[in-house]
């Protein structure tokens, strides 16, 4: 069985609400999705999301593809896509960096091994140890009184109790008293995590910590900018709060660096930002010796790239801080038949072959941004 082409298009999305981040709000994901093909004309699929262009990080949807069109495309055609492992690691060899392509790339053909064998993904990664995994939503409307209303709607319901404030954009004084209002009106029913997203210097982070602390935040993830890890580790070692590695964290060497000079105590684990799966497992391991609790990231993956990342945790033993694979939920549409399904503050992992999602062409179609 031999790789006969790989497709790349970059899709835009639109989500159900603003979706607020220190550098950028969402109201349209970009999102770039790959397609393998073998000679006898079976197809594997694949998912990554960017956020807000290059603001965010430096893989941007056009560069992906390009990247992928250009360079990484050549070098799979005629390969056995069973051999995923043997296909990246020439790729290393030949393209740097480039996570977020790679991970397009590896993700598409692990779905057509998978298919081929009439398995799920998560087979060929030594099989599923989770059914389900806790699930988190992310507060984001930019509006205490509207996250508040959103928070209480998602508990009533059974599909969160566990919530992340968006915190980076804005006075840092003023998102502090806006969490500790929506800690104070969910109480004890749910656990209110925030994500900085770099926004902060060490003196914001020092006092804002220490408030947020106070009222009952059990999570700061990326208080400081990436390249700052000797102040990550001051502010981890300073405070009880566990202290989240997201955009530092954004290879298996990263991992390493944090785990050693202990600049966090818990890492974002997210396919795109290792560079795959197969990296992934690799980050989680180093995690799991240095005793760093594991979260399940999103970039806010549709539900293809959902399932992708969904198949993955769900063969990572110990998800300490659970998941917030909740992408799908924040979208207007989707782009598979069937979808992702979440019950009792849990999503489920999707079981069917590959990663588990049947495309929808009409949906990938409509979606495509059209070139020039
Ligand atoms: C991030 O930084 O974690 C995840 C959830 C969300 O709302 O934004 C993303 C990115
Ligand atoms: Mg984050």
């Amino acid at each position: 069985m031999k790789i006969r082409s790989f497709d790349v298009y970059i899709l835009d999305l639109p989500t159900i609400r603003p979706h607020q981040l220190a550098m950028h709000t969402i109201v349209s994901q970009a999102i770039v999705v790959g397609c393998v093909t073998d000679e006898d004309g079976r197809e594997g699929w694949s998912e990554v999301a960017t956020i807000g262009g290059a603001s965010y990080g430096e893989s941007t949807p056009e560069a992906i593809k390009a990247n992928i069109d250009t360079y990484i495309t050549p070098l799979v055609i005629g390969k056995d896509p069973i051999h995923f492992d043997k296909i990246m690691f020439e790729i290393s060899k030949l393209v740097r960096g480039n996570n977020f392509a790679k991970t397009v790339v590896e993700a598409a053909i692990i779905d057509l091994a998978a298919r081929s064998k009439g398995v799920p993904a998560f087979e060929l990664f030594g099989g599923q140890i989770h059914t389900s995994l806790p699930i988190a939503w992310t507060l984001a409307s930019g509006n205490t009184e509207k996250d508040i209303e959103e928070a209480q709607e998602f508990l009533r319901q059974k599909r969160h109790n566990i919530f992340k404030l968006k915190i980076g954009k804005g006075d840092p004084f003023k998102n502090v008293e806006h969490v500790r209002k929506i800690k104070a009106a969910v109480g004890d029913q749910a656990r209110i995590t925030v994500d900085v997203n770099q926004a902060w210097d060490e003196d914001t982070a020092n006092y804002c910590i220490e408030a947020l602390e106070d009222g009952g935040v059990s999570m700061v993830e990326q208080p400081l900018p990436t390249w700052n890890y000797e102040g990550m580790a001051r502010l981890t070692s300073r405070f009880k709060v566990p202290i989240m590695a997201d955009e530092a964290a954004n290879s298996v060497q990263d991992v390493f660096q944090i785990a050693k000079h202990r600049a966090g105590n818990c890492i974002a684990l997210k396919p795109c930002k290792a560079g795959g799966l197969t990296q992934t497992k690799k980050v989680a391991g180093i995690a799991e010796a240095a005793g760093l609790g594991l979260y399940g990231g999103t970039m806010i993956e549709s539900s293809l790239g959902t399932a992708i990342c969904a198949q993955l945790y769900a063969t990572i033993p110990e998800m300490k801080f659970g998941t917030e694979i909740f992408g799908p939920l924040l979208f207007k549409d989707n782009i598979t038949v069937n979808d992702m399904q979440y019950e009792n503050f849990e999503v489920v992992i999707p079981t069917g072959p590959g990663f588990g999602m049947e495309i929808d062409r009409e949906k990938v179609k409509h979606y495509t941004r059209s070139e020039g």
